[in-house]
C-alpha cells in the first residue's frame, strides 16, 4: 500500500514538460536565420536567403522546450504563412531596424498575419534587430512605426537585439516563453 501511495505521489508530482511551437517571421533579410542560429549555437553563421524553413529545438527555459521554425518567404509568400502559423504557441516578428523604407510594408504584413484566425490571440514578440548598426531605430520607435498599439487581441512585447553580437536575443525569447505560459494557463 505504501509503495502504491508513493507511486501515485510520484506520478502526480512529476512536472509535465510541454514543448511549444514558435514561428519566426519577418521581412526577408531581417535576420531571422542569424538569430535562430545565434540562439542554437551561440555563434554567427553565414546565411543565404531561406527557401522554405529551418527548424531547431531550443532550450531557452528549463520547463518548456521550444521547437522554432524560421520561415523564409521571400518578398511575396506572406499569404502562405497561415499554414506555418497554424497550431503555433507564439511567434517572433523580426525587423531590420535600419530598413526604415520597408517599415510600412512590414507593418502591412504583420497586420495581415494578425487577421489570420489561426493566431487570433497568440502572443508574440517583435525583435528590433541589427541594433549594432549605426542609424538603427530604437525598439520604441519600431513599435511606433509598426503601429503596435493598435493591436487588439494579441499580447506583444518589443525588444532591441542584434543577431550579430547576440545582445538581447536570449532575454527576448525568455519573455516570449513567459508569455506563452501565461497564455496556456488562461
Ligand atoms: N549588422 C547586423 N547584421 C545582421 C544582423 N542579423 C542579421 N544580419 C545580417 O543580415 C543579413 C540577412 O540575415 P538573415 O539571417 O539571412 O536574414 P533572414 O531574415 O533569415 O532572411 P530570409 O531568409 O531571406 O528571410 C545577413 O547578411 C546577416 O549577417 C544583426 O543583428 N546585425
Ligand atoms: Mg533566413
Amino acid at each position: 500500500m505504501g509503495s502504491l501511495v508513493s507511486r501515485v505521489q510520484g506520478f502526480c508530482g512529476r512536472r509535465t514538460i510541454q514543448q511549444a511551437l514558435v514561428v519566426m517571421i519577418g521581412m526577408d533579410g531581417g535576420g531571422k536565420t542569424t538569430i535562430l542560429y545565434r540562439l542554437k549555437l551561440n555563434e554567427v553563421v553565414q546565411t543565404i536567403p531561406t527557401i522554405g524553413y529551418n527548424a531547431e529545438s531550443l532550450n531557452i527555459v528549463d520547463d518548456m522546450p521550444l521547437l522554432v521554425w524560421d520561415v523564409g518567404l521571400g518578398a511575396k509568400g506572406w499569404p502562405l504563412l497561415r499554414h506555418y502559423l497554424s497550431g503555433c504557441n507564439g511567434f517572433v516578428f523580426v525587423v531590420d531596424s535600419t530598413d526604415t523604407e520597408r517599415f510600412q510594408e512590414a507593418k502591412e504584413n504583420l497586420f495581415m498575419v494578425l487577421n489570420f484566425t489561426e493566431i487570433v490571440d497568440i502572443p508574440f514578440i517583435v525583435l528590433a534587430n541589427k541594433q549594432d548598426l549605426e542609424g538603427a531605430c530604437s525598439p520604441s520607435e519600431v513599435a511606433q512605426r509598426l503601429d503596435l498599439e493598435r493591436i487588439q487581441y494579441n499580447k506583444w512585447a518589443v525588444f532591441g537585439c542584434s543577431g550579430l553580437t547576440g545582445e538581447g536575443v536570449k532575454e527576448a525569447l525568455e519573455k516570449l516563453c513567459t508569455m506563452i505560459k501565461e497564455h496556456r494557463s488562461l
